[in-house]
């Protein structure tokens, strides 16, 4: 590691450990030895049952196929209801970090003065009970190689939840580095805890790739153990207009291998299915929920509602619940952690490009995710679902619900939602019978090269029946439309060779 490692520059390294752990040792050290792979909680993959792939067509075609969007899926009279757990009950004054742009810096580099960009990083963390936002705020110190910078955390900051005030973290309790290649580390520490996040080992697939913020690792000092119940954590880097990107927990899946091959398609699906054939995938790191409301709320603030020319999403439909009030753009109350849905697939393709590092997944990395890897019919497994996996047509909702509220629905890696909530675009132009063609060696595929007109869409809405549930269901729309019953989800997998 130290020879990949070995132009690293270890900055401010101390911990401050506090309270109970302040015996402990090991304060200084920024080392990464000991990590597991704390990705999801992993579930259990092993429900095997052979698909056999009772799913029953009598859909009658795809309700989301580009046909009329007019429907807007109910009148959502009521705007507040109960929401579930969106946003900060009680409407107390929310604690606000101080962002800010971050400023262009003149370093000395192998060959002269190069400029660099300060570095200003988000951590959401959320363990037993410790639930906090950090910013942490890097500046160049000098280029020791080519894109080999070194970086020192200057400012660091934490809200806490429930306290209204952000409070600037001691100098010491928080560290920064950059390491060859672009492998990154941060971490910091309060209440005897040290909070570690790696952005080196995200990469799946060769080398160098970019790094994905996105939580790696977090232990305690005293042990050393990895604490990793589901996701405790997760990070973005803020953008170059100082404003924060969304926190979206990722799972890697499948936890293990790095090449996926797997069964794709139901020999008993609809005609676009068949036939089951193999199909080799990279690993990849999909969002653990669709986006949300709050997450595009960011996302048009930052971007606008111009997506390669198109609009990004239908912003006067009834049923989109986010509002723009002097160029900001605000999820309506309650409906934060509802799935951004009316969204075009230009919409959902520059969002996941927004995010950094991340893209819609293909069809293929979708099915196999949804699928076990082509060991389930659905995400949860075999059994037909009910409302308590899925909010689909016969859960008669009049819009999608709060992302992640129906655990039974979770698949094996722990992904909430692939099948029903939002119907989720994906990357590939859809062909009916592209199934068919890729049987003979298919790698990696990313969908017709040429454009269909239509795009491929998956896991069915809350408007849809239940055969869309079902992970080899095929749906597919206009790029250009949108619906109360669509949105999206993005993978990691962008700068890495996956093609
Ligand atoms: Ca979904
Ligand atoms: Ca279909």
């Amino acid at each position: 590691m130290l020879s990949e490692r070995g132009l690293a520059v270890v900055l401010a390294l101390a911990l401050l450990a506090l309270g109970a752990c302040s015996s402990d040792t090991g304060g200084s050290d920024a080392g990464t030895d000991g990590r597991a792979d704390g990705w999801a909680d992993g579930g259990d993959p092993t429900d095997g049952g052979d698909r056999t792939d009772g799913g029953d067509q009598a859909d009658g075609g795809d309700r989301t196929d580009g046909g009329d969007q007019a429907d807007g899926g109910g009148d959502q009279a009521d705007g507040g209801g109960d929401q579930t757990d969106g946003g900060d009950p009680g409407g107390a004054p929310e604690c606000e970090l101080p962002f800010s742009v971050p400023q262009d810096h003149s370093i000395p580099g192998p060959s002269g003065q190069v400029s660099a960009r300060e570095i200003h990083l988000l951590c959401a963390i959320d363990f037993q009970d410790i639930h906090a936002r950090v910013l942490v705020k890097a500046v160049p110190l000098e280029m020791n190689a080519i894109h080999d910078t070194s970086y020192e955390a200057r400012e660091a900051w934490v809200c806490r939840q429930g306290q209204e005030q952000p409070e600037a973290l001691a100098d010491g309790m928080f560290y920064y580095q950059l390491f060859h290649h672009n492998w990154e580390e941060m971490g910091v520490g309060f209440d005897g805890l040290r909070f570690a996040f790696d952005f080196a080992e995200w990469c799946v697939g060769g080398r160098p790739c970019n790094p994905v913020f996105e939580i790696y690792d977090v232990r305690r000092l005293s042990d050393d153990a990895l604490l990793a119940d589901d996701l405790p954590a997760v990070c973005s880097r803020v953008t170059d207009t100082g404003r924060p990107r969304p926190l979206v927990p990722q799972a890697r899946v499948p936890a293990e291998g790095e090449e996926i091959v797997f069964e794709r398609g139901s020999n008993s699906g609809q005609a676009d299915e068949q036939p089951v054939h193999s199909v080799t995938v990279r690993a990849l790191r999909l969002d653990l929920r669709e986006a949300s409301n709050a997450d595009f709320a960011l996302f048009l603030t930052d971007h606008g509602n111009d997506c390669d020319g198109q609009p990004c999403a239908d912003t006067g439909a009834e049923g989109f619940h986010i509002r723009e009030l002097d160029g900001e753009w605000q999820p309506e109350p309650g409906f934060e952690d509802l799935p951004a849905v009316h969204v075009t697939w230009y919409g959902a393709d520059a969002y996941c490009s927004w995010r950094s590092y991340l893209r819609l997944p293909t069809e293929a990395g979708w099915e196999m995710a949804a699928s076990a890897a082509g060991e389930r019919i659905y995400p949860w497994g075999d059994g037909a679902p009910g409302c308590g996996q899925a909010l689909f047509d016969a859960c008669q909702a009049e819009e999608p619900g709060a992302a992640c509220s129906l655990d039974a629905g979770r698949s094996a890696e722990g992904v909430c939602d692939l099948a029903g909530n939002a119907a989720e675009w994906v990357s590939d132009w859809y062909q009916a019978d592209y199934y068919a063609t890729c049987t003979a060696e298919c790698r990696f595929p990313r969908g017709p090269t040429e454009e269909t007109g239509y795009k491929v869409i998956r896991g069915g809405g809350f408007a849809d029946p239940a055969a869309t549930l079902r992970a080899a269901d095929r749906s597919f729309a206009e790029p250009t439309w949108s619906s109360p019953n669509v949105g999206l989800r993005c993978q990691g997998g962008a700068g890495t060779p996956w093609e």
